[in-house]
């Protein structure tokens, strides 16, 4: 039985990632927690507690009381809102993971944290873009990300903490909203197609980046702490995609089913910038040749799924046929 514990559980991802774990590790015990309130789907599956990641006595405290044997680090501030509060940013994603990094240590856990397409800067080459290359990111976001990366790397070399993780692009979702991101244009624009049937990016149209749905994403989480670790040449910060998409590509797809939707454009320059300095399309070879990473989902069959699924959520029709 493992005993698992999810920290930035009330988030986008921990809201769906909590119920997976439940059902991948029948038996198991999770504990989500966050600093916020958990979310209705949250809170219908596991044991919650509140636990700020920045507090290192609780973190370590919790870690022992729960004899937790598995962490899955979520806590973090996303790209656009770190650009407004660049040193808390810092604090929540470099000082929370460096705790629970040494909570591991003491007690023995494995840890997965994802890192992020924002590891890379302007200088990376952009399509593709290597799993080992150039990461020089001029936002704080991807600042924390690097050093986030090279801390995982460091406890594993130096205090043998099995810490691994993915780079993952913008996910995509219907359960939890986005939690202030470059790519969140990619959630918005489904809300506004389903309810409003139009839709104002803030991204230029061109701006291409890599995206994945979160049924993948949910799943090269797990399928990364499963791998055999002898498998395992890089371990941590693992490139992960799968589909490339700017706003009128997803549009065009979303008019597949909502003809009338219309797509214009309000560009907001610090995401615009943030995305300009991020990569086109991640070659994750590793990731496919050192634990059989693939994506399920293309961007026909994402656009199909969320447009049925985030129906049923918003009480409206299901454009698909
Ligand atoms: P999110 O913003 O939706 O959720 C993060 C959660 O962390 C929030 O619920 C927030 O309340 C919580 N949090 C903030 N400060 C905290 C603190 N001091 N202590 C405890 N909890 C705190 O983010 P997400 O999309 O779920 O992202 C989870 C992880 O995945 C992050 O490391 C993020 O960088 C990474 N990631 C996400 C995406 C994406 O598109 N969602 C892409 C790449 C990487
Ligand atoms: C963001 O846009 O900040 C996140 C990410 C790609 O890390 N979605």
């Amino acid at each position: 039985m493992k005993r698992i514990l999810v920290t930035g559980a009330a988030g986008q991802i921990g809201t769906e990632l909590v119920p997976a774990l439940l059902d991948r590790y029948s038996g198991s015990r999770v504990i989500a927690t966050d600093i916020k309130e958990p979310t209705e789907a949250l809170a219908a599956g596991a044991r919650f507690e509140a636990l700020d990641c920045t507090d290192a006595g609780s973190c370590r405290r919790l870690i022992e009381e729960q004899g937790i044997d598995t962490v899955y680090h979520l806590a973090a501030v996303l790209s656009a809102t770190a650009e407004g509060m660049p040193q808390k940013a810092w604090s929540v994603n470099m000082d929370g993971l460096f705790h629970m990094l040494e909570a591991c240590r003491e007690f023995g856990c494995t840890l997965f944290t994802p890192s992020s397409i924002a590891a890379f800067g302007p200088g990376t080459p952009a399509d593709p873009t290597p799993q080992d290359t150039l990461q020089r990111p001029n936002t704080m976001y991807g600042v924390t990300k690097v050093a986030g990366e090279l801390l995982c790397d460091y406890y594993h070399a130096r205090y043998d903490v099995d810490a691994r993780g993915v780079r993952y692009p913008g996910l995509i979702s219907y359960m939890a909203p986005p939690g202030g991101g470059t790519t969140d244009y990619a959630v918005e624009i489904f809300h506004a197609a389903l309810m409003a049937g139009r839709y104002t990016s803030y991204l230029e149209p061109g701006t291409q980046l890599d995206m994945m749905y979160m049924p993948d994403a949910l799943r090269a989480a797990m399928e990364l702490m499963d791998a055999p670790a002898d498998a395992l040449k890089h371990r941590n910060a693992f490139n992960v995609t799968a589909m490339q998409l700017s706003p009128e590509r997803l549009a065009d797809a979303i008019r597949a089913h909502i003809p009338q939707f219309t797509l214009d454009f309000d560009v907001d320059p610090v995401r615009q910038r943030i995305a300009e300095s991020w990569p086109r399309r991640l070659d994750d070879t590793a990731a496919r040749e050192e634990w059989g990473w693939a994506p399920e989902y293309d961007l026909r069959t994402m656009v199909e799924d969320m447009l049925v699924r985030l129906a049923e959520r918003l009480g409206v029709t299901s454009p698909v046929a």
